[in-house]
């Protein structure tokens, strides 16, 4: 345990003799009940990887437990004079704290190339090896291999069995793992994990870009050790990006321009070949499945709502035996299943339902895996929102979206379409006055205080009371409606312009009054809503401009649900065009880059949404019987 004194930061000085910090610190720590092993992995190409490795006083044949990381390994495990208590260590490590420690692992936090303490160039989610995204020799997956090989060779106390786990980015680097793994690799938790960054995780919701990440992108790619952080001239992000213009223009004033990443998000608006095959569940679908994967799912994941119940989709089908791929939705934000998770936001949920999780789902399952013990975990684990409770299940989803709920005049919403000739609900959408995602101020979203992270539970009353907002709702519900799958929008409609988002909110509201939580009566709690940049109709890769004023219909997912909408509440859904300053503005007037629109660019559009007629806008939702 040497090696962390100023030999490290500085160059040799005439003066040395005169230092009184020593040459090589002796770091034995008398007293601690684990023992924290800092080493530098070399790779296949001689790059050298910084690893945490924290091993429990008088580990025996443990397993290991291993993230990697763009996160600081270092910070994840405590700094340099961390504390002499493993739980307390453990805490920082963005992981399942109480379970790793009960659980007697070994746990390895590792620094990816060219983060941290690790050696190497930087990508953004490195792309697969050897291709034209990635010409280098190496990726996270050999990354992950070498480090596997060189754990199970040089950690003694370890059983030799592996398992990787990591929340966002890091559950990104777990599905990397798999693919041609280690054989000591014996399982993989991706939670929230980053799949496919344009269709809907962390940097386009279907084509419209999340332009709050510029932040993100800035303090990763700025500095090896995210020590250059993002300044804001405003207080409220809306108005940074509002003056700023384009998004284009927005990353200019930030000098966002000479880094890598930025380059070559702003250069591939549409989902070309660049997304198409870094999405990790088109990369995996071309690989055998041969380690056991627990996929863990938010179904609030202001993040990364997309990846987790892709890669199940793609995966399933190679699960012929039915024991490989499990997957968990949770009632969580991004992350949440590692913390606190009785409530989200102002929705309780009558329990603490991440510790139900850890201790009934992934601690058996991790222990099955890693130490033979024999574990009874279904293969989806799934919480029903509304009625609140846990279910386990074979297969998901338990219903096909087919069940069309129908737009109607008058602000009407039902199963039962609207008879008579066209009709269509109308609003002028005005990219000078945008909606935005949640009620002014918006902070940054990562500042200190910010409650980003439960902004899509957020009521969503203060869009309903605006003109430019659609607001559709049902009667009060007599008997429940379940919805377990992921609803499909079918939204016919015209724009005068030539291009067009569109934004569709299923919602759920409270009854008029609720007596046991006052402050919840009318509260309009969104279930699932997303955004579909209306060039993106026809073709995802190949945008076109939209023809003015002709009723089109735009065809896309939401987020998968399992919900009960009770009894005495109202199903409601939303229509609108800009969700700001979350999603860039889109200028309605077709330009070939929005990231470069020009203030003149921008144009107010009429929106006539089909409510009635043969064409009647619809979302087919997945009904169970109840
Ligand atoms: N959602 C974050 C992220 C993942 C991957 C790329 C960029 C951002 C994260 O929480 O790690």
């Amino acid at each position: 345990l040497a090696g962390q004194g100023y030999a490290q930061d500085q160059k040799p000085s005439p003066n040395q003799q005169y230092d009184e910090r020593p040459a090589d610190l002796n770091l034995s720590h008398q007293g601690w009940n684990y023992e924290k092993r800092v080493v530098d992995i070399p790779m296949r190409d001689g790059v050298k990887l910084h690893t945490v490795i924290l091993i429990p006083n008088g580990a025996k044949d443990a397993p290991i437990l291993l993230t990697r990381t763009p996160y600081n390994a270092e910070g994840m495990t405590g700094g340099a004079g961390s504390s002499a208590n493993l739980a307390e260590v453990l805490q920082h490590s963005d992981g399942p704290a109480d379970v790793i420690l009960k659980g007697g692992y070994i746990r390895v936090i590792q620094d990816v190339r060219g983060k941290y303490g690790s050696e190497g160039i930087y990508m953004m989610n490195p792309p697969p090896h050897g291709t034209d995204l990635n010409p280098t020799d190496t990726d996270d997956s050999t990354d992950t291999y070498d480090t596997i090989d060189w754990l199970v060779k040089n950690v003694p106390e370890s059983n030799k069995k592996v398992g990787i786990l990591g929340i966002s980015y890091d559950g990104y680097l777990s599905l990397t793992a798999t693919i041609d793994p280690h054989p000591a690799l014996k399982v993989a938790v991706p939670m929230n994990p980053m799949v496919d960054g344009w269709r809907g995780d962390d940097w386009f919701h279907n084509g419209a870009l999340r332009e709050t990440n510029m932040t993100y992108i800035w303090e990763q790619e700025a500095t090896k050790a995210n020590s250059n952080p993002w300044f804001s001239t405003t207080y409220d992000d809306y108005d940074y990006y509002k003056r700023a213009g384009s998004a284009g223009a927005a990353a200019a004033q930030h000098n966002l321009d000479q880094i890598g990443f930025w380059k070559k998000i702003s250069s591939h608006p549409a989902y070309d070949k660049f997304w198409q095959d870094q999405a990790m569940d088109r990369v995996l679908a071309k690989h055998p499945l041969k380690v056991p994967i627990m996929l863990v799912h938010g179904q609030w994941d202001q993040e990364d709502i997309y990846g987790a119940p892709a890669v199940w989709k793609a995966l399933k089908p190679k699960d012929t035996d039915n024991d490989m791929l499990y997957m968990t939705m949770g009632p969580w934000y991004h992350g949440q299943e590692v913390r606190d998770g009785s409530a989200l936001g102002n929705i309780d949920w009558d329990q603490d339902t991440a510790k139900w999780w850890r201790w009934h789902v992934l601690a058996p399952f991790l222990s099955h895996y890693l130490k033979g013990t024999p574990m009874d975990v279904a293969p989806v684990t799934v919480f029903r929102s509304g009625t609140n409770e846990w279910q386990e299940l074979q297969d998901w989803p338990v219903a096909k979206a087919n069940d069309p709920l129908y737009l109607k005049p008058g602000g009407g919403l039902g199963f039962d379409k609207a008879a008579g000739p066209m009709q269509t609900a109308d609003y002028v959408s005005d990219p000078d006055h945008p909606v935005t995602y949640r009620p002014r101020p918006i902070p940054p979203v990562y500042a200190s205080g910010s409650t980003w992270h439960q902004w899509l539970t957020d009521d969503q009353r203060f869009a309903e009371s605006r003109p430019d907002v659609l607001t559709f709702t049902t009667d009060v519900l007599t008997k429940p409606v379940t919805i377990a799958g992921q609803p499909v929008v079918h939204l016919n409609a015209s724009t005068s312009g030539t291009d067009s988002d569109w934004v569709v909110k299923l919602i759920d509201v409270y009854p008029d009054q609720v007596p046991a939580k006052p402050e919840m009566g009318g509260y309009e709690f969104p279930v699932a809503m997303d955004i579909f940049r209306g060039r993106y109709r026809e073709s995802l890769s190949d945008p076109k401009s939209i023809t003015p004023d002709k009723p089109l219909e735009y065809t896309f997912d939401l987020p998968n649900s399992d919900h009960v909408f009770l009894p005495g509440h109202r199903i409601m859904v939303q229509v609108q065009s800009s969700w700001f300053p979350l999603y860039d503005r889109n200028p309605q007037k077709y330009v070939k880059n929005i990231f470069y629109a020009k203030p003149e660019d921008f144009q107010k559009a009429t929106q006539k949404v089909t409510v009635s007629g043969p064409n009647a806008s619809y979302i087919d939702l997945p009904v169970v019987a109840n």
